[in-house]
């Protein structure tokens, strides 16, 4: 199966984890992007949605599905997300599509963290992806350099030559050479280092349920 099919059958895969009548908290990225399709065969079952990005904001709204802001509405059932990493105990690193930071607020706000993935995701040890930290801009040099002192080598994110702007008007460092064995004080950690809106480690909302679409079919991890 092609990478696209896995994260087909996986979006399909993750409507069981709708719960009908319940508003449901909805992530950013290509096999969100497949959720968001499939979720349109149950969309007069759903009242509507929270989402994680002003893309899948777009493609929420393009199928008729009304989109809450996070602040009109209380705890959230579910929420269906996918990442760039997952490890076996559910940590993940997230933020390849520049969402990080509304994402984990999202998922804060959600009772089930469902991670949608391929298999290709899942690693034993966090940090083989560039680490995503969404960044006050000028506070960028500082960080890089408290990221040196780990072994770490931090890159400003670029769209069209020039630093990617977030939906929340920061930038993005990409962090690669990381070996992150302890995520929880990884995250911990680097989020209050001053600059640092989020960082992509998401271990303190790690995923409870982890799909998985394999050739074989679909793992679900628990
Ligand atoms: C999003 O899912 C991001 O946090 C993560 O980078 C992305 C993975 O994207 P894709 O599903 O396109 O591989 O939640």
């Amino acid at each position: 199966m092609t990478q696209d099919e896995l994260k087909t059958l996986v979006g399909q895969a993750a409507l069981k984890y709708v719960v009908p009548g319940e508003i449901v908290g909805v992530g950013t990225g290509s096999t969100v992007n497949k959720f968001i399709e499939a979720l349109a065969g149950m969309k007069d079952r759903v009242p509507g949605a929270v989402s994680s990005s002003n893309a899948s904001t777009e493609r929420l709204r393009a199928i008729g599905i009304r989109v809450f802001d996070a602040n009109e509405v209380g705890e959230l059932a579910v929420y269906i997300d996918g990442a760039d990493e997952i490890d076996g105990r559910g940590h993940m690193v997230k933020g390849g599509g520049a969402a990080l930071t509304r994402e984990k607020i999202v998922a804060a706000q959600s009772r089930r963290f469902v991670c949608i993935a391929d298999d290709s995701k899942r690693v034993e040890v966090l940090g083989r992806f560039p680490l995503p930290v969404e960044v006050i801009p000028m506070a960028t040099q500082r960080i890089v350099r408290q990221f040196a002192k780990m072994g770490g080598t931090a890159k400003v994110r670029l769209k069209d030559g020039q630093p990617l702007v977030t939906d929340n008007g920061q930038h993005i460092l990409d962090v690669t050479g990381l070996q992150i064995r302890e995520p929880l004080a990884f995250e911990s950690d680097v989020n209050q280092w001053p600059g640092v809106v989020t960082v992509g480690v998401f271990a303190h909302q790690k995923a409870q349920v982890c799909l998985l679409a394999t050739a074989g079919g679909v793992q679900t991890l628990e």
